[in-house]
């Protein structure tokens, strides 16, 4: 455990859960992403390790997504920093050898959703204040090839393409209908029903499981991993511009409004 992340590992079962408690809604900032990524490399090289659960110890909220403030009026060498740790993150969860289970308690935009697919099995709070799905362009930016073939690998071409071009947030019954999310439960058995799941999951034998998930999602990853460069040069030449600075400064100040 550290500052933002409470890691409860049960040494019996072998499945550690992981709670993000960044305040107020667990946005992805550098610190945070290197967090994350420094806890998962520590579960993953443990043997006693074969499980890990993602969660929220904050109220209404799974995860924010990228912390939108990283991503304003910062230099282009502190965006390539920050876009590098994303990318580690989405290495690291989607090539875990661990079964992963979001278990998404709240709301779960964007990054939060990114972070929800690369696992290996979504349960989702039934609670229709919540969503959940890549909304990016409704803040004038593009998700990346590697966001939208991980939203292919889950949903399909079409729901994908129709989720990206809108930016949609799907409330949980039709996040469940598109296959977005797994499983629906009462906001109290998110944790319990996400535990379950995973002791069906860690019976199956371990090594012939982490192939096939490999065989799965090889492509998709290799094709990150060959291009880390330059998708971080595409990233911070984007994401400079004064065009896209203005339409993230424009979604803060909506974010803003909403709340007064
Ligand atoms: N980053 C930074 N700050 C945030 C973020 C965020 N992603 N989300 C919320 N905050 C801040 C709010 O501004 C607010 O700040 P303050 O208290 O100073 O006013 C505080 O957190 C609390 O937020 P709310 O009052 O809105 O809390 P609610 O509980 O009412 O709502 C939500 C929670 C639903 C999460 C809501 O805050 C929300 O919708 N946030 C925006 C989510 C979003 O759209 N995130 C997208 C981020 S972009 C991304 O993840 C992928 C980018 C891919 C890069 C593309 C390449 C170019």
């Amino acid at each position: 455990s550290s500052a933002n992340l409470k890691v409860d590992h049960d040494q019996t079962t072998g499945v550690a859960v992981m709670h993000m408690q960044s305040p107020p809604v667990n946005s992805l900032s550098l610190d945070f992403l290197t967090e994350i990524c420094i806890t998962l490399e520590k579960l993953e090289m443990d043997k006693g390790c074969r499980g890990l659960i993602i969660t929220s110890s904050q109220p209404k909220v799974f995860s924010a997504g990228l912390d939108i403030l990283e991503m304003y009026g910062k230099s282009p060498e502190r965006c390539g920093e920050f876009w590098k740790a994303v990318q580690e993150m989405w290495l690291k969860l989607y090539g875990s050898n661990m079964v992963t289970i979001a278990a998404i308690n709240g709301s779960s935009p964007a990054g939060g959703c990114l972070m929800s697919i690369t696992c290996d099995y979504r349960i989702m709070a039934d609670n229709p204040r919540y969503s959940i799905g890549l909304n990016e362009t409704m803040l004038g930016i593009v998700a990346p090839f590697w966001f939208k073939e991980t939203m292919v690998n889950t949903v399909g071409h079409r729901n994908t393409e129709i989720s990206l071009e809108l930016g949609l947030l799907y409330k949980p019954a039709e996040a469940l209908n598109i296959g977005l999310v797994d499983q629906l439960v009462p906001e109290d058995q998110v944790l319990s029903a996400a535990t379950q799941t995973m002791t069906k999951w860690l019976a199956i034998p371990e090594h012939a499981r982490q192939i096939t998930k490999s065989m799965m999602r090889k492509s998709t990853i290799e094709k990150l991993r060959s291009n880390r460069e330059a998708d971080i040069q595409n990233f911070v030449n984007f994401i400079t511009k004064e065009s896209i600075q203005k339409s993230l400064r424009m979604y803060m100040e909506m974010l803003k409004q909403k709340k007064a």
